[in-house]
């Protein structure tokens, strides 16, 4: 059965104080860049952007990776397999930019590690930022995000859903038993 643990209203407050930290943070939005990993990555990235905008008056370049777990028989989500870039549309360059990777769930770590990879192969950024709207912890690898909107301890045998408004028709986080 899902638990709601994070409403609309809480959603949309954490995406904004997300966005006041990185403008904090950044000194401002010159030179930022938002990197947005698919699928739901890519709508939070989207909104960040937004707000970005209506705070500071600019338009900041949104950019997308596609990275799914590497294995053409793959019929459900295995942990045990690593994440590889599929796909990215970065129709900007960015060298000696200030990017901030944005993911919905942050877990083992294991997709920003790739993501991370595919970056690299792209230029040399100043700085690269991580967001992510929930950290449910268990992390494999030394990676952590620079900005959360969620902080929800979670065991293994639970899954976090993140549902979008322009994806799923509402913003909600829940909490499950798989
Ligand atoms: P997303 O693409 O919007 O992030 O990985 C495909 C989808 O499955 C993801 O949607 C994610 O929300 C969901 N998902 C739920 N639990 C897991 C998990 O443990 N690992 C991965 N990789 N995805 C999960
Ligand atoms: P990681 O690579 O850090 O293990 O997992 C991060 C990616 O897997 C994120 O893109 C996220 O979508 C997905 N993921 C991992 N665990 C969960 C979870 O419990 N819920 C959801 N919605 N996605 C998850
Ligand atoms: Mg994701």
């Amino acid at each position: 059965m899902a638990k709601e643990v994070v409403d609309s209203m809480a959603m949309k407050r954490a995406l904004t104080r997300m966005t006041y930290e990185i403008i904090e943070k950044n000194k401002g939005i010159e030179d930022l860049v938002i990197i947005g990993i698919k699928t739901r990555g890519v709508y939070l990235a989207k909104r960040i952007a937004q707000r970005l905008q209506q705070l500071e008056g600019a338009k900041v370049p949104v950019g997308e990776l596609d990275i799914s777990l590497y294995r053409d028989d793959r019929h459900e989500i295995d942990n045990r397999t690593d994440p590889v870039v599929n796909s990215s549309t970065l129709d900007f360059d960015i060298t000696e930019k200030q990017v901030i990777l944005v993911d919905d769930v942050l877990f083992t770590g294991r997709t920003i590690r790739a993501a991370l990879d595919a970056l690299m192969d792209q230029g040399r950024p100043r700085k690269i930022n991580v967001a992510v709207l929930v950290d449910r912890g268990h992390r494999e690898l030394p990676i952590r995000a620079d900005f959360v909107g969620k902080n929800i301890p979670t065991a293994l045998d639970e899954q976090i859903s993140v549902s979008v408004e322009e994806l799923d028709g509402k913003d909600t986080i829940e909490i499950q038993k798989i």
